[in-house]
């Protein structure tokens, strides 16, 4: 670690303010240019602290930036891990109102149920499927704290990888019922297709998200719970969206999930 607590513990409440006020900032490394990848995952977990510590919960964990199409929309060659809060649930058909965000974009994403933990190293595809309990859509919601969304990746995995609501619904599948790899995946807004893709655009496949998390959290000595949700990535690039909008996401066989932003 590069940054001392008391540094830490600022820049997570300052990164946290942000997202809690709608207002945008600088990215981090601008002004610690020496920050690591500990001092980055140190603030996303201060940023959680501070979320537990009053009253909320983790309403699940997400794998960013997992596609090529994602990767390259936001220049970074590396996958991300952050966390969901309870907070940032909205269910399905609901609203979002977009005052409370600062410049919002859906991804649409097969999200994952386990229902036994899972621990790296060494976690692979085949221990991803043979402890997941079912798969369903989700739309993920970034708001990028970062101004003009201009960021690295440090700076991203400090600001809990834009995450900021969430919503999960359709049909739930046991991963023996489909081939992730080749689901089919349409976002509409306004009903309007704005972006196609397939399970696979997901590492190749989305467990492989799943596992790379897992392996990820065992290095900090951690691991997926049972019967944690997962977010597995944004399949295509992310879609901005404003007021008015309307945003429905379909995947073959799992149904569909749709938000309204007010
Ligand atoms: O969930 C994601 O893929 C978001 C990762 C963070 C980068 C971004 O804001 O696009
Ligand atoms: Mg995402």
């Amino acid at each position: 670690m590069k940054l001392d607590n008391a540094t830490v513990l600022r820049l997570a409440e300052h990164l946290e303010n942000c997202e809690l006020q709608a207002r945008d900032t600088l990215k981090i490394t601008d002004d610690h240019p020496d920050m690591d990848w500990d001092d980055a995952y140190a603030i996303q977990d201060a940023i959680k602290a501070r979320k537990l510590g009053r009253g909320h919960k983790v309403a699940g964990l997400k794998a960013g930036l997992t596609s090529h199409a994602k990767m390259k929309q936001m220049g970074v060659d590396t996958p991300c891990f952050g966390f969901v809060a309870d907070a940032h649930a909205v269910p399905d058909g609901g609203e979002i109102k977009v005052s409370e965000l600062i410049h919002p974009k859906v991804e649409p994403e097969i999200c994952f149920v386990t229902k036994r933990a899972l621990r790296g190293p060494g976690c692979h595809i085949g221990a991803v499927l043979a402890a997941t309990d079912f798969v369903m859509p989700g739309i993920e919601v970034i708001d990028s704290r970062y101004r003009d969304f201009k960021f690295d990746l440090k700076s991203v995995i400090a600001d809990n990888t834009s995450a900021a609501r969430f919503a999960v619904g359709g049909r739930v599948r046991s991963v023996g019922e489909v081939d992730l790899r080749t689901l089919g995946v349409v976002l509409e807004v306004n009903g309007e297709i704005k972006s196609l893709g397939a399970g696979a655009a997901v590492l190749g496949h989305p467990a492989a998200a799943v596992a790379m998390l897992a392996n990820h959290l065992g290095s900090r000595g951690e691991e997926i719970p049972a019967g944690t949700l997962i977010l597995s990535g944004g399949i295509t690039e992310a879609v901005a969206v404003k007021a008015g909008d309307n945003v429905a996401l379909r995947i073959q066989g799992l149904g569909s999930v749709s938000l309204r932003f007010i």
